[in-house]
């Protein structure tokens, strides 16, 4: 594993690369948390090692005021998401042993996915949206965020819950976003992956979204919660099949 940070706009984006055993050059999937999240999560490591035994190198960024990189919490905004995530596709591209580019996020992280997927059709073998929260932007709009209602059109200065506080900014930024536009700009292939016990987002919205997309696949974690706690091997495995299926496909 090697640890370092990402530039991205003299934003540090603190990173760590896990390579695959007795490989110089290969694959590399970039792996993005969620909201409060960062890059240890069970689920997310369970789909770092998997990758990593089917031959992928994983690179796992902390996006803006998460984890160990740069940035204050409530100063994040789905802008600063974006360009700190095409740093990481421009450091990505620009390291000599990658073969080919996958991108893998969760949540907030799979928003940022589908949204980059749609923004750089042409860099991507396949993207791998986990519990996606495509909805944020249209929840902002009506209002709402994770259970914390305010007012859409008078939007106050700072959102406060029992966990976070956040900056208007993020409603502002989210209320300009459609993702639609992404999800319908990105041909390529695509897997979905949800827990039908997720309470946080509701995989009615993966349903749509698969529907909405030319070539993607859903795959229903039975039971599975938001993070996919207890379910992260059922996770990993069908993260690394589908990678493994891409990988061996012509073209
Ligand atoms: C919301 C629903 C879900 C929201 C964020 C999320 C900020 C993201 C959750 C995650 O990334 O785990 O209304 O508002």
């Amino acid at each position: 594993m090697k640890e370092f940070y990402i530039d991205s706009d003299g934003i540090r984006l603190h990173s760590k690369l896990d390579c695959p055993e007795r490989l110089d050059k290969g694959p590399l999937c970039i792996l993005i948390h969620g909201f409060t999240g960062n890059m240890e999560e069970d689920h997310l490591i369970a789909v770092q090692k998997a990758l990593n035994d089917a031959g992928v190198f994983v690179l796992r960024t902390e996006m803006y005021g998460h984890g160990g990189s740069d940035g204050e919490f409530k100063d994040h905004t789905l802008y600063k998401w974006l360009t700190n995530a095409l740093s990481v596709v421009h450091y990505a591209r620009s390291q000599s042993f990658v073969t080919e580019l996958f991108i893998c996020g969760h949540s907030q992280g799979g928003l940022l996915t589908m949204m980059i997927a749609g923004m750089c059709a042409d860099y991507f073998k396949a993207v791998i949206p986990l519990s996606p929260a495509w909805m944020i932007p249209e929840l902002c709009r009506r209002g709402s965020m994770l259970g914390t209602g305010f007012d859409a059109k008078h939007i106050p200065d700072k959102i406060v819950s029992e966990e976070w506080e956040l900056s208007g900014d993020y409603i502002r930024v989210a209320q300009s976003i459609f993702v639609e536009a992404q999800i319908t700009g990105y041909n390529g292939p695509v897997l979905i992956v949800h827990g039908d016990r997720d309470e946080t987002v509701s995989i009615s919205y993966s349903e749509k979204a698969a529907g909405l997309y030319q070539n993607a696949s859903l795959v229903t974690i039975q039971g599975g919660d938001h993070c996919f706690t207890g379910s992260e091997a059922e996770l990993a495995e069908a993260v690394k099949a589908f990678v493994e299926k891409e990988l061996a496909a012509k073209g």
